[in-house]
């Protein structure tokens, strides 16, 4: 098979978007293919040398002139420089608006027949399709890329409701890198925070945003607390965190929660873990619960959007309605109290990530449709 030239756009900088499309770019590469990434600044994952891999930044002049910078007219310029000079077979964009809007008309001013595939991740339809500012934009996007993805089965719903595009939206599950994300030997890390050998360890990842229900974290945190030993792990940072530290004062147990920003090596932590919690209200995939689940930590989630794809309830972790703390509260103790039962749970959950999720199924699935597009001519 001849290996393809794939330009990839997201958001590099942050988020679980930026996440699987430089994941993407890099196990791509390790097959052969040559990766183009064209955004504003290097992805944060991108943290190694691959000779296949090129970077082209966007750069947005600030001319006085203009009350706000052009950003998305020089990423369609940028796109067309790139699709023309490096003769792109394929412009993979994540995200509709603005990289799918700009990949179509950065194609257009270039006389190439490169192959537009559109990735939705979830807030740019959930959050940005409610936005009648902007749903013209995405449904033209999505309407006008050669082909579309979601990353879950519940994205590709609410996509219709939302959207109503005429459009199909295949649904290509997010997946990891499972090199890196894999039980390992951290119990280090249990001294270090001074976590006790008696202490379950509950952990939750996230950008702290209102989505992400980290206030309800904290409750059923405090339900566990107050029935067996336990510590909390707060990974991230976002606009919730003021409200979460308060309630976690008022709540009398700042001794028992560890607020550690942000982090990188995140199986580090996973690997202390006992039970992961990601109680969002939207949520069109869940990443940091498959990580967590690929270093065996059982989950409880909300069936909030493509959580329950990810998350399946009695088998590797619970799902219970948004907001149901006390119902998630009573599933935490009895996991955390019935070895067993949590031993189950924790195996499955690695079978998960390998049957359903594994790197190498989903990057053939991404590359037999990149195949087929070229292949329609
Ligand atoms: O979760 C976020 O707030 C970040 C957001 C993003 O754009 O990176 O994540 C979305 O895409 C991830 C990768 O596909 C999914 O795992 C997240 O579930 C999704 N977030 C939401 O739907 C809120």
């Amino acid at each position: 098979m001849k290996k393809m030239k794939i330009g990839i756009t997201c958001y590099p900088t942050v988020g679980g978007s930026g996440v699987i499309a430089t994941e993407l770019g890099k196990l791509l590469a390790e097959k052969g293919h040559q990766i183009h990434f064209i955004t504003s600044s290097i992805p944060f994952r991108l943290n190694k040398m691959y000779s296949n891999i090129y970077f082209h930044q966007v750069e947005v002049n600030h001319y006085s002139v203009f009350q706000y910078p052009p950003y998305d007219i020089a990423l369609a310029n940028k796109m067309a420089d790139v699709i023309e000079r490096e003769n792109l077979d394929i412009l993979h964009v994540h995200y509709a608006i603005p990289h799918a809007v700009c990949a179509i008309m950065g194609k257009q001013m270039t006389n190439k027949d490169v192959k537009i595939v559109t990735t939705l991740h979830g807030t740019d339809i959930t959050v940005l399709g409610v936005d009648d500012s902007l749903t013209k934009a995405i449904k033209f996007g999505i309407e006008k890329s050669d082909r579309v993805t979601a990353v879950s089965k519940a994205l590709v719903n609410q996509t219709k409701e939302l959207i109503a595009p005429e459009k199909e939206i295949d649904v290509l599950y997010n997946f990891l890198d499972e090199r890196i994300y894999r039980k390992v030997q951290s119990d280090y890390l249990k001294k270090d925070y001074d976590i006790k050998d008696d202490e379950k360890v509950i952990i939750h990842v996230s950008n702290f945003r209102k989505v992400k229900r980290v206030l309800d974290v904290i409750s059923v945190f405090a339900h566990i607390r107050e029935r067996m030993p336990a510590k909390l792990i707060l990974a991230g940072d976002g606009p919730e965190m003021s409200a979460v530290i308060k309630k976690v004062d008022e709540l009398g147990i700042k001794q028992s929660v560890l607020f550690l920003g942000k982090q990188d090596n995140l199986e580090e932590l996973y690997s202390i873990s006992d039970l992961m919690l990601l109680l969002s209200e939207k949520e069109s995939f869940g990443l940091v619960a498959l990580e967590a689940m690929a270093c065996g930590v059982p989950c409880i989630g909300t069936d909030a959007g493509g959580i329950p794809e990810v998350i399946m309830h009695n088998k590797n972790g619970f799902t219970f309605p948004v907001g149901d703390t006390v119902s998630m509260g009573e599933a935490a103790e009895k996991l955390l109290r019935d070895e067993e039962m949590h031993s189950a749970f924790s195996r499955q959950a690695v079978v998960t990530v390998q049957n359903d999720f594994h790197s190498s199924k989903i990057i053939r699935q991404y590359e037999a449709m990149y195949y087929e597009l070229l292949n329609e001519g």
